[in-house]
């Protein structure tokens, strides 16, 4: 027996959604709501609130215009692309999640230097809170991780320069870049890159340069085992290896995208990347 204030839980909306969109009729879903003890007119209330709710984040959806988003130049069938005087493989590219793989992005020298400039001020990795604004200590992600304010190093303004030619994106609208560090066993559970819109400290986050709409991961080495980027929604793994990278942009901030990343499990060795995200605007 249900409780005598009967209230709509975000379960019981979940459910009444996935009774819809099965395609169940709305006298069946409160019959079934009575037979498992809800009142017949909160369940009447709780569909309808429920149904109205969902119709008006479908409409929200549709009407979200798609913002402009980094893109290579790998139109013409290109298999290099000189980006800011260096000469950057293009391995793979899909469309749908837009992803592309790059190899020889950084040299080995670049790679070590990165590493190099990084490891005294690595800390375990922190993530941009979407409740406060802040940063929290977050437990899917389990490396160590900094930031290097941008232009910050005369190696770091290379490098900035050098994915802005390639992605076609100012430098400005750049995020700092954040390396990452892996010990063995250490991951990073799937998310999306893109700042959470439902989330209260998400316009706090956009007032920097609005939404993130592209995310390049560069390898600085290569693991012994394991540490691949994997993409579950489109059954892709991108195998870390130095000096290549992934690419991937995202128009709106939605599943829609396909953009459900992760990094597996490093198994042996140590894995370190560098992560450039892109924002629509001036990132400041
Ligand atoms: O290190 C990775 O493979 C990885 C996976 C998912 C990095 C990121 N996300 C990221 O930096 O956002
Ligand atoms: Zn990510």
């Amino acid at each position: 027996m249900q409780p005598a204030v009967q209230t709509i839980t975000p379960e019981l909306r979940r459910w009444i959604v996935a009774q819809a969109e099965a395609g169940c009729q709305p006298e069946e879903v409160v019959q079934a709501m009575v037979a498992s003890g809800w009142h017949e007119d909160v369940a009447v209330e709780a569909l309808e609130q429920t149904l109205r709710g969902r119709l008006e984040e479908v409409r929200q959806l549709q009407l979200a215009p798609a913002a402009a988003v980094p893109e290579p130049s790998v139109g013409e069938g290109a298999t290099v692309i000189e980006a800011d005087g260096h000469p950057v493989d293009v391995v793979m590219a899909l469309k749908h999640p837009r992803v592309v793989v790059f190899g020889n992005l950084l040299t080995a020298a670049e790679c070590d230097e990165l590493m190099a400039l990084s490891r005294p001020r690595l800390e375990r990795s922190e993530t941009v809170d979407t409740a406060t604004g802040g940063s929290e200590v977050n437990a899917a992600r389990t490396s160590d991780g900094m930031f290097f304010e941008r232009g910050e190093h005369p190696l770091i303004a290379r490098i900035e320069r050098r994915i802005a030619a390639l992605l076609n994106w100012p430098v400005e609208y750049g995020e700092g870049l954040q390396i990452l560090r892996y010990r063995p066993g250490a991951r990073y559970e799937p998310h999306y890159d893109y700042f959470d819109p439902e989330k209260s400290g998400t316009p706090r986050i956009l007032e920097r340069g609005g939404q993130r709409v592209g995310t390049l991961v560069m390898y600085l080495n290569t693991p012994a085992r394991g540490g691949s980027t994997t993409f579950p929604d489109a059954g892709l793994e991108v195998a870390p290896v130095r000096g290549s990278a992934v690419f991937f942009s995202y128009e709106r901030p939605h599943p829609s995208t396909r953009t459900l990343h992760g990094g597996a499990p490093v198994l042996a060795g140590e894995k370190w990347v560098a992560t450039k995200w892109l924002r629509e605007g001036v990132f400041r």
